[in-house]
């Protein structure tokens, strides 16, 4: 246990929640068993109906109401509203395994012009499909599909936060402008986050992916040269053939991932044409 001292600077927790009252606890109380111990919680609620607010306020948590202003701009405003050195973007469905904040801490105070750091996430849940998105996951490790969620507080402001007016990788449209300032938004630690997946539906994910096809363009015109690999289904794949014998050591699951992946795709190239149908 590192032991709570003033010199240690303070970590900014922004937990975005909307109606998050399944996993908020489990998050929160992932949040007080930290080996790191100078944590601030900032709970950035979007007018939630349901007891997300009272669980928030029963761990203490500082708590911003918004109105519905979707998860970017809540983000933002829990930037707005900390006072730590750092800052770390934790969804209300996570869970952090007890080193997690201070390998950040380490990794970010060891290394120079580390401008983010990513933290590995393990998908949760019984179902076929989580099991098949935690398998997807894991080729992914390292590479520039994943996206940082610890940067020090001062360069998130310097490059203004997220996008707010896109949802499509929204989450690596900080990490990508604080890149183009020369810093390295890929340092990895090894403890892992655990993403709380048990309420996972095919239905609402595919209407989910049909949605951020709708800004597709704006991403992919705004963030050009990164979006190319992040976005591109080719680079997955050549993810998944560059460890070949893993891929298929789990047949049942690879062909999870391909259909998967595949329907994602589908989806939101609908949802981008139904935004062109329109204008
Ligand atoms: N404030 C606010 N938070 C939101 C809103 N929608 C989602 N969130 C929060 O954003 C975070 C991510 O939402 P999820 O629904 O878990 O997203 P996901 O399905 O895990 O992943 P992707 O949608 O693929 O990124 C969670 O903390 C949610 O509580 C919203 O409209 N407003
Ligand atoms: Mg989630």
């Amino acid at each position: 246990m590192q032991k709570l001292s003033a010199r240690q600077p303070l970590v900014s927790v922004i937990i975005p929640t909307f109606n998050s009252e399944r996993f908020l606890e489990k998050c929160l109380s992932s949040l007080k068993r930290q080996t790191y111990e100078r944590l601030e919680i900032i709970v950035v609620d979007d007018e939630s109906t349901d007891s997300t607010i009272g669980i928030a306020e029963r761990y203490g948590c500082k708590i911003i109401k918004n109105p519905k202003v979707g998860r970017a701009a809540a983000k933002n405003e829990g930037v707005r509203h900390s006072f730590g050195e750092y800052l770390v973007f934790v969804d209300s469905d996570m869970e952090l395994t007890p080193n997690v904040v201070s390998e950040c801490i380490d990794l970010v105070e060891s290394e120079s012009h580390v401008g983010g750091v990513v933290i590995p996430e393990r998908s949760v849940g019984n179902s076929f499909w989580v099991k098949v998105r935690d398998f997807e996951r894991s080729f992914y490790a390292g590479s520039v599909v994943e996206s940082a969620r610890f940067f020090p507080t001062k360069l998130v402001k310097e490059v203004g936060g997220y996008e707010e007016n896109l949802i499509f990788f929204e989450e690596s449209t900080l990490p990508y402008k604080i890149q183009k300032k020369g810093y390295n938004v890929f340092a990895r630690i090894n403890s892992v986050i655990l993403h709380h997946e048990e309420n996972f539906s095919l239905i609402t994910w595919l209407r989910k992916k049909y949605y951020y096809g709708k800004t597709i363009q704006v991403y992919e015109h705004k963030y050009r040269d990164y979006s190319r690999m992040q976005t591109s289904v080719g680079f997955r794949f050549y993810l998944f053939v560059k460890s070949y014998r893993r891929f298929l050591s789990r047949p049942e699951l690879a062909f999870g991932v391909i259909l998967l992946k595949s329907l994602e795709y589908l989806a939101m190239v609908s949802g981008a044409q139904a935004l062109v149908g329109i204008k």
